[in-house]
């Protein structure tokens, strides 16, 4: 246990200690993710300020608007990692490709996935958004890693996690031993530790889902959501809450801090499309997925753990169910009734 106060900085040095074969890189790379962030939290609250609102005017790989922020954060990561000899190639929501390092950079033994702004429509808005990422170990050897070497399902990811912009900017993280807590401390520049170990009640009585999706859901979905509906009337005998932030970030804290069920199912229309759900596997659903059940949640795709998804593309959506392991693993049963 570390003690409530400890800097990010101490934390990942002491983590070091505790790998006596460590080399430095993980550190590294943790304190340049730190950095990014922080970059990023400036750029948020000045906001209008600093004239980072609204459209790009341009489209991401995805077919969606890219909002400005979209831009300028993708380049802030990509800044803060390329250039210290931590990571040997990136992938982002927002670059169609693989980014692979200029040639006179030096290569690290590790590959990060991030979205860097998600919920990005939420900024114009002054509404929470958060930034993603995951990290993995790199293949040994090769100068410029493609994507299919990201092809690794989420147990392999060596940390995953989150900063938040919200009232406060906090980062999240997991290294697989369990789930902390940092609050950005703008006056020194710190994230200090302020939480540790967090726990995901097992029970909750709130949901989150976008429910003007309803005419589209699944039957399973529109059973659990009807049965919450009900109240303590129903099936269920208690009455729900219900929260719809639209930044995955902002949700998955709350359940993270309260407890909860976050939902983005398949439905109908996102078939019709040609899509298997509306997150990203790599860069939204495997980290958070790896948060969730180091917090005692659980996360599936309704039918199948996330975590042990193979995944085939680099921009690969799948659906998403996660929070509170009682309600999860209720949906995911009426899956296979
Ligand atoms: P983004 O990565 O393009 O920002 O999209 C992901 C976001 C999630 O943060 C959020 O849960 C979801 O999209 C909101 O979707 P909707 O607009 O259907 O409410
Ligand atoms: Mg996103």
């Amino acid at each position: 246990m570390y003690q409530i106060g400890t800097t990010l900085t101490q934390y990942i040095i002491f983590e070091q200690r505790n790998h006596t074969d460590a080399t430095g890189e993980f550190t590294g790379l943790l304190n340049d993710i730190s950095t990014a962030c922080k970059k990023i939290a400036a750029l948020t609250s000045k906001g209008a300020l600093v004239g980072v609102l609204g459209a790009a005017g341009s489209e991401n790989v995805q077919g969606e608007e890219q909002k400005k922020m979209d831009i300028i954060t993708n380049d802030v990561f990509i800044e803060a990692l390329e250039n210290n000899g931590h990571v040997a190639a990136l992938a982002s929501e927002e670059m169609e490709a693989v980014y692979n390092l200029p040639a006179d950079k030096p290569r690290g033994p590790y590959m990060v996935t991030f979205d860097p702004l998600d919920g990005s429509s939420n900024m114009d808005v002054n509404v929470s958004v958060g930034t993603i990422f995951s990290i993995i170990k790199a293949p040994k050897g090769t100068e410029n890693p493609t994507a299919d070497d990201f092809m690794q399902p989420g147990t392999t990811q060596i940390a995953a996690g989150y900063c938040l912009y919200g009232p406060s900017t906090m980062m999240v993280i997991t290294t697989g031993k369990g789930v902390n807590m940092f609050t950005l401390d703008r006056d020194c520049g710190e994230f200090i530790l302020t939480r540790q170990d967090v726990q995901i009640p097992e029970d909750t009585e709130e949901f989150a889902i976008n429910t003007s999706n309803q005419r589209y859901w699944d039957a399973p979905v529109q059973r659990y959501i009807s049965e919450c509906l009900q109240g303590a009337e129903g099936p269920r005998g208690k009455n729900f809450n219900m929260r719809w932030v639209a930044s995955m970030v902002a949700e998955v804290h709350r359940i993270l801090m309260r407890g909860g069920i976050f939902m983005y199912p398949t439905d109908a229309k996102l078939r019709a499309s040609g899509k298997e759900g509306k997150l990203r596997l790599l860069y939204e659903a495997s980290p958070m997925s790896m948060l969730i059940e180091q917090a005692g949640g659980a996360s599936t795709t309704g039918r199948e753990r996330i975590m042990d998804i193979q995944p085939s593309e680099l921009h690969q959506r799948v659906p998403v169910v996660l929070g509170s392991k009682n309600e999860v693993e209720r949906l995911t049963a009426y899956h296979t009734e």
